[in-house]
């Protein structure tokens, strides 16, 4: 059932929203061995961290994805530089994994563990859904969600299953149903169309390409904030 938007929301949900900081998800980056095309990815990760990056999720999809221990490793890797930069950890889906290695959280897809299910697993930790539409976003917030991810904005060549492109029209809406939840804007997103999604409501943007596959990461997560 869709929460009505005038349906109270209860204390404990603007508990867990208030301790994340919003201008903590600014500029939220997105990786997996995959997305790197030949470079070396903990560099890639230290480039963007030390560029400004101010959220970090380890996505590790595609063909041939890291796993069992390989992935392990990898995972404490991109965490320790995280943690040298101050910058939460968050695991896309894999949740033996993200409790094993005591991540900052855990980032979870319509078609992944359900929220009812983790929310006991992670108390105290962020955890993060994706959402595309009123019914998904209700279930979310009444779920527990610390922040939703709302996309695809625009056009996107970094997931394979992505749905149609939805512009703003959701994100807008999502922000005028729940002005306290953090909402970060994924799909598509550059230094060019940021602006428009932070002005639909977004906190901040999430990227992949972006920032892989920026000539100049400095330059690029100071744009994505929306500076000169
Ligand atoms: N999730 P890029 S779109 C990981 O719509 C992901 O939920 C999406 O990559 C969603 O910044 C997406 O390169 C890919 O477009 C984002």
């Amino acid at each position: 059932m869709v929460r009505p938007i005038t349906s109270p929301i209860d204390s404990e949900q603007r508990r867990r929203w208030k301790s994340l900081n919003r201008k903590d998800l600014a500029v939220y980056f997105i990786m997996g061995t995959e997305n790197c095309r030949g470079e070396e990815p903990l560099k890639v990760l230290e480039e963007a961290l030390q560029a400004g990056i101010t959220f970090f999720q380890l996505r590790e999809k595609g063909e041939r994805p890291l796993k069992g221990e390989e992935l392990e490793r990898f995972a404490r890797e991109c965490q320790s530089l995280c943690k040298r930069y101050h910058v939460p950890f968050i695991v896309n889906d894999d949740v033996e994994l993200a409790l094993k290695i005591d991540a900052d959280g855990i980032h979870v897809g319509q078609d992944d563990t359900p929220i009812e299910e983790i929310r006991g697993r992670f108390q105290n930790k962020i955890i993060g859904v994706s959402v595309h539409n009123e019914e998904e976003m209700a279930k979310a917030v009444e779920g527990g969600a610390d922040y939703v991810g709302i996309g695809p904005i625009y056009e996107t060549k970094s997931k394979r299953d992505a749905k149609k492109p939805a512009g703003v029209t959701f994100l807008k809406k999502a922000r005028e149903m729940y002005p306290g939840i953090p909402i970060v804007a994924i799909g598509g997103i550059t230094p060019m169309n940021a602006r428009e999604v932070i002005e639909a409501g977004a906190d901040g943007v999430a990227v992949i390409s972006a920032i892989c596959e920026s000539g100049n990461r400095q330059q690029t997560v100071r744009l994505l904030k929306g500076k000169q």
